[in-house]
């Protein structure tokens, strides 16, 4: 690794800490709304798709910070089959949701991260299979139907309905990434 990107992954780095920080503060202002987002956020955008109604199979590749793919035109009740492949060394995310429920989903990847259940470059999975509801945090997986996390290195797969015609967004809400450029557009055609 050069010089130039040790000193780029040590400011994505610095920046997570940044916004875990951020986290905090949001996760002390907004109690109520933790831990149900999925079905609030998945209710617009779609529903998860049944493998043997896939009528496409879209790869997706992602890495630091960046996903190949910068719009998708769909057609409401497609099911797609996302397979996605993190080329990156850090760890990415990939949601399908309105603009709304990628700010909702947000503020949840925040927590996670704060709480040491997510780091830059993987999934804590011993901090995942702790009881938070003791903690007063309530239920904390990242197990939202309309998104996968994906370590560097790995490929996970989303298989998805889309419900209605409208705009969405596919996004890695892993703090930081939104606002540095990952997300893109998908136009649902009626
Ligand atoms: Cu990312």
């Amino acid at each position: 690794m050069n010089r130039i990107n040790h000193m780029f992954r040590a400011t994505l780095l610095a920046g997570f800490g940044l916004f875990a920080l951020t986290g905090t503060a949001m996760a002390q202002m907004d109690h109520a709304h933790h831990g149900h987002g999925a079905g609030n956020e998945a209710a617009p955008a779609g529903q998860p798709g049944k493998a043997s109604a896939t009528t496409r199979t879209v790869q997706i590749e992602m890495a630091d910070i960046s996903y190949n793919l910068e719009k998708l035109d769909v057609k409401a009740g497609e099911t797609i089959r996302f397979i996605v492949v993190n080329k990156g060394e850090l760890l990415h995310e990939f949601s399908i949701a309105t603009a709304a429920g990628h700010a909702e989903h947000q503020k949840k990847m925040a927590m996670m991260v704060d709480h040491g259940m997510l780091t830059a470059t993987g999934i804590n999975k011993d901090m995942a299979k702790m009881d938070h509801s003791a903690m007063g945090m309530g239920h904390m997986d990242h197990d939202d139907p309309n998104s996968i996390l994906v370590e560097p290195g790995k490929q996970g797969e989303l298989v998805w309905t889309f419900a209605q015609g409208g705009t969405l967004e596919f996004a890695c809400n892993i703090p930081g990434h939104y606002e540095a450029g990952m997300v893109g557009k998908i136009s649902v055609a009626k």
